[in-house]
């Protein structure tokens, strides 16, 4: 680590997700207005970084992440003038705001995509993926895709266009054609976008599935088949296209030609689904100049197998495996980012914790402790800081998310039964993060006077904001506790870390060290209790620093859902 340690290996970030946040002119989605209105609870938690999904125009086929024009606000969310407001807002708290950048495709309404597929001379045509139907094949025939790759909304990741006789290509929804960044034109016309964002006063990119941007073509053009999906008519395409054969090229021009001239450290995070520990170590290399963290995806796949949609018990070595692998790994080059929640997972308390009334509370703020005292930079997702749970959906007529909505309509198509796929994605489901955030415990919980998107948590009665603020011993007041102690003990910031117990299958141990001092940190991640004095003697004489319980309790015994950062005496 250098001498001085960029800024954001102290800092916290904050993940608004504004459909969900706040609304401000009662249309039942949340907005910049409302953002404005929450920006003292954001200074009061005392992140240092806003990172706000998507606002920019689209038709929300993907609640955002679908964008018809780089270079504006949605009116759903308010406008450029709206947008200046909240960034200068932030900066007079102290805070740095980070845009979501969406690049590995586009909206098809977007007028790029609308003039590529206008016509086969257009000069945009060979800005996104067209291909010809497979050899042998009429276009629009089963199996006629160029090829057999899974899209992760369900169903073929190529969409015909019937007026051309072509494919396009979508690893997302159809509403989603790919870019194609072999094209320089389509790089440098995304990188002048993001020097537009930055002279605006905007700290830094959180960039949407970035690893995907480089897809493995032959030189004819060709893209190869993957290996066969059990259960599924089609194939595995992620060996084409996740940490292509350029990605690195790509992302260090991106580097030279956008933040090369920026003085100032931003913060630019790559989110990027299927990274290894040693492909990390590349991508956040400071001597590379490709980016600083990334989002890996190896924790939040620990509950299931092959498919999300099966989940099953995560098992703790497992847990400790996969957060000792990247600990280590990037402990001497490189960066980790660390989150249990976002927009795309269930909530953590409920999936990971225990949200029953007896520990919700505290299986919140064991699973918070353990993430801020890791080595990295902690992600607090909207709802998170104040315990935020699974909804409760009924009906598919509940859902909203278009991953969801197409799963269920493959599984029963496939013959699944559709009460198990309602089970699965009432665990699952990426609408689970989505419910209204929880301010206080009015029927719409403060979010909007209209009629929300989704549904508010009925929960919302008891766990919310207001009730939390001036709790002490409220998961709110935890966060802030945490976050503090961020800022103050360089321990948790730069401290080498390791590993403890890792056979255990409840408790989660590990040491922070740096400079001669030292923090112990354990947790308990289930319901039994747990004598200290065997398993870890030095704890017993430590030093409490922090503790999530509301009482210290007794040194030499470890209580359901407990989490203790310590100092050891020497
Ligand atoms: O997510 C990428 C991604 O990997 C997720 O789709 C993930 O696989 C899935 O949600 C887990 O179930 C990013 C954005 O975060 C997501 O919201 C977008 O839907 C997606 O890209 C497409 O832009």
């Amino acid at each position: 680590m250098p001498a001085d340690p960029p800024w954001w290996t102290r800092a916290v970030v904050y993940q608004v997700y504004p459909r969900s946040f706040q609304d401000s002119d009662g249309d039942g989605i949340g907005d910049l207005g409302g953002i404005l209105q929450r920006a003292d609870h954001l200074a009061d938690l005392g992140v240092d970084v806003v990172w706000l999904s998507p606002i920019y125009p689209s038709p929300q086929a993907d609640n955002g992440y679908d964008i018809s024009d780089y270079t504006d606000v949605d009116p759903l969310f308010g406008s450029l003038a709206q947008l200046d407001e909240l960034i200068t807002a932030l900066h007079a708290r102290g805070l740095k705001l980070v845009m979501d950048l969406v690049v590995n495709h586009t909206s098809d309404r977007h007028p790029w995509f609308e003039e590529s597929r206008a016509s086969r001379a257009s000069p945009k045509r060979d800005w996104y993926w067209w291909r010809p139907p497979r050899e042998g094949r009429a276009a629009g025939q089963p199996g006629a895709e160029p090829t057999n790759w899974h899209s992760y909304f369900s169903g073929p990741t190529w969409e015909l266009d019937e007026a051309r006789g072509e494919y396009y290509l979508h690893l997302f929804a159809r509403e989603q054609p790919d870019l194609n960044w072999e094209n320089p034109e389509v790089r440098h016309a995304v990188y002048a976008m993001m020097r537009g964002w930055l002279d605006r006063g905007v700290d830094g990119f959180r960039m949407d599935v970035i690893n995907m941007i480089s897809k493995d073509v032959a030189p004819d053009g060709s893209l190869r088949d993957g290996p066969p999906l059990p259960g599924l008519p089609y194939g595995d395409g992620t060996g084409s296209f996740l940490c292509g054969p350029r990605i690195h090229e790509f992302l260090q021009e991106m580097h030279r030609e956008v933040f090369a001239g920026h003085p100032e450290q931003l913060l630019l995070v790559g989110e990027m689904p299927g990274v290894t520990v040693e492909q990390a170590r590349l991508f956040t290399d400071p001597a590379r100049a490709e980016v600083d963290m990334v989002f890996q995806f190896e924790h939040v796949g620990l509950d299931f197998d092959e498919s999300k949609w099966r989940p099953r018990p995560l098992r703790m070595r497992d847990l400790k495996a996969s957060f000792g692998r990247w600990q280590a790994g990037l402990a001497d080059v490189g960066w980790n980012s660390l989150y249990w929640d976002n927009h795309d997972q269930p909530r953590a308390v409920s999936r990971f914790g225990d949200d029953s009334p007896r520990y919700r509370r505290d299986s919140a703020t064991c699973l918070a402790t353990l993430l801020h005292l890791h080595r990295g930079t902690p992600y607090v997702y909207q709802g998170e800081e104040i315990g935020m749970a699974n909804a409760p959906f009924d009906s598919i007529d509940d859902f909203r998310d278009v991953e969801s909505l197409n799963h269920f309509a493959q599984a029963v198509a496939h013959g699944e039964d559709p009460e198990a796929v309602l089970a699965a994605l009432r665990r699952m489901s990426r609408d689970n993060a989505r419910t209204p955030v929880q301010w206080d415990g009015s029927p719409s919980a403060g979010f909007t006077t209209g009629t929300p998107w989704i549904p508010v948590n009925p929960d919302a009665t008891e766990w919310n904001a207001a009730a939390q603020r001036a709790d002490p011993a409220s998961v709110f007041a935890h966060h802030k506790r945490l976050i503090t102690l961020r800022h103050t003990d360089p321990v948790v910031a730069l401290g080498d870390f390791t590993m403890l117990l890792p056979e255990h299958d409840e408790l989660y141990a590990f040491t922070r060290r740096l400079d001669g001092a030292a923090l112990l940190v354990v947790c308990n991640l289930g319901a039994s209790t747990h004598p200290l004095g065997e398993l870890l003697p030095e704890a017993v004489a430590a030093e409490l620093v922090l503790g999530n319980l509301t009482d210290d309790g007794d040194p030499a015994v470890l209580r359901p859902w407990e989490a203790r950062v310590l100092r050891p005496v020497d």
